[in-house]
């Protein structure tokens, strides 16, 4: 296993855009190329038929991927929905923007465990230049829609560089995904009344899914937009919690449900099913506004699948991998991620490259050419895109997730080539792991490697110093026994 010096991967993971001579321009300059990421929340690594799923249908999707191309080692700067989401309109980790967790979390840590975990960033700064400003300021007509969860109403869209914006809002997950999207929810002293800002309750919409509006919103954005290049920021609250799919695809899942199949929830599969339906909605509307040669499309998720239950039901599984959203481990953080850079990338292409949420916003400003000011933590994925033999120049990943969550306890970690090393903060505790021969991180293989263990674990404590981590502190009222 070869490691790169360790200063050398610390700049590495810090490094940049490439220079933009080196940019590929795939258009003339008078047909600027348009540019829409659709963000999946909560869909986990094998969510998508493409990916591996043994129920979910997503036709749509794979056959978008088949013409484009899919990463296989992708991953989410996250294992939850804020942070991820704050690095993909930045560019940088979590740990550096001080956004860890989501909102409501961030300053009223818990009290009631054996640490406790920082108070953090809530909302993201506006002293943060966010690609939709990057792009307005290039001309681009910019627009979110769907899911925002990054801050209170002085943090909206609208005050982030999106010209138009339509569903987001601070909370995470819609109160149901039936019209008009509005109700208690929650749990405890977490039980409020939630609602999507600009829905008229009185229009004649009953039975509308959320997962539809959204497109439809999209579309009349794509139509209104379509003379000027745009940029699509398609977040859709699907397929989060509340666990709702249309009940006449629910019911068709649930007949071929068998027991010992990974993915068991059919209303979960609904929900993808859906998605699919939706997102072939959007390539659809491109074909016919006669711009799908010029739209880059990237499609991810901000997180692995939740496998809590809701309903009752288990909401999903990501075997192979292990564990789920909340968590470090790859089922926490592996996810889908499939690019379509028109005219460059490679029918059915695959990169095995680690990648991860920041990479987008530099490899999009690379792509179009845009230069880029200040500090990134991401680096443009364009080598890659251009041939899938390539390697990027940068060995290792982080992540920094120092809260609690049904998954996890307060923990960072590290990716250095096959290697994966978790620190876990409550006992200190290293787990090392060779995703080579063993992607379900079933073998811990720190005891037995502790000099590998040891000089990953150093990278990681170097890192947290370097974009100043937040860490959690014991909690003096803890008592073990209790
Ligand atoms: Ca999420």
């Amino acid at each position: 296993m070869k490691f790169l010096p360790f200063l050398l991967s610390l700049s590495l993971a810090t490094f940049g855009l490439t220079p933009s001579n080196n940019v590929c321009h795939a258009k003339t300059d008078a047909e600027p190329l348009n540019v829409i990421v659709i963000l999946v929340d909560d869909m986990g690594w094998t969510g998508l038929s493409g990916y591996g799923s043994d129920l979910h249908r997503t036709p749509n999707i794979d056959q978008f991927a088949e013409r484009s191309m899919k990463f296989t080692n992708a991953y989410a700067s996250a294992s939850i929905c804020t942070p991820t989401r704050a690095a993909l309109l930045t560019g940088k980790y979590p740990a550096r923007l001080d956004m860890t967790i989501w909102h409501e979390m961030a300053k009223r840590p818990q009290q009631n465990k054996k640490l406790i975990p920082p108070v953090v960033e809530n909302n993201l700064p506006h002293s943060e230049t966010t690609i939709a400003e990057t792009l307005k300021g290039a001309g681009y007509k910019t627009a979110h829609v769907g899911k925002w969860h990054l801050g209170e109403a002085s943090h909206y869209p609208e005050t982030q560089g999106f010209d138009f914006t339509f569903g987001g809002c601070f909370w995470g997950c819609p109160a149901t995904f039936y019209f008009p999207y509005r109700g208690m929810y929650g749990g405890g002293s977490n039980r409020h009344y939630r609602y999507i800002p600009g829905i008229d309750s009185t229009e004649d919409r009953e039975g509308e899914h959320l997962t539809d509006r959204l497109t439809d919103e999209a579309l009349g954005f794509i139509e209104r937009a379509s003379e000027d290049p745009f940029f699509l920021y398609m977040s859709y609250y699907t397929v989060h919690t509340p666990i709702e799919g249309k009940p006449e695809i629910a019911d068709r899942y649930a007949e071929i449900i068998e027991p010992g199949m990974d993915h068991q929830n059919a209303h979960f599969a609904a929900m993808h099913e859906t998605l699919d339906e939706n997102v072939g909605r959007i390539l659809e509307k491109l074909e016919n506004e006669g711009i799908a040669d010029r739209t880059i499309i990237i499609l991810t998720s901000d997180n692995g699948g939740f496998i809590g239950s809701s309903e009752g039901q288990v909401v999903t599984s990501n075997a192979p991998l292990r564990s789920g959203k909340g968590s470090l481990y790859e089922g926490g953080v592996r996810v889908p991620l499939i690019v379509y850079w028109p005219g460059v990338t490679q029918a059915g292409s695959v990169s095995k490259e680690p990648v991860a949420t920041m990479d987008l916003y530099p490899t999009i400003a690379s792509i179009l050419g845009l230069s880029m000011e200040g500090q990134f933590d991401g680096m443009s994925l364009t080598p890659l895109l251009k041939d899938p033999r390539s390697k990027l120049d940068r060995d290792t990943l982080f992540w920094h997730y120092p809260h609690y969550y049904g998954t996890t306890t307060p923990v960072s970690s590290i990716r250095q080539g096959n290697w994966k090393l978790l620190e876990y903060f409550e006992d200190n505790r290293l787990e090392l792991y060779d995703l080579n021969s063993d992607i379900g991180e079933t073998k811990n293989l720190a005891d037995s490697m502790p000099h590998i263990a040891k000089k990953l674990q150093q990278s990681l404590v170097d890192w947290r110093k370097q974009v100043n981590a937040s860490m959690p502190k014991p909690n003096p009222n803890w008592q073990a026994e209790r």
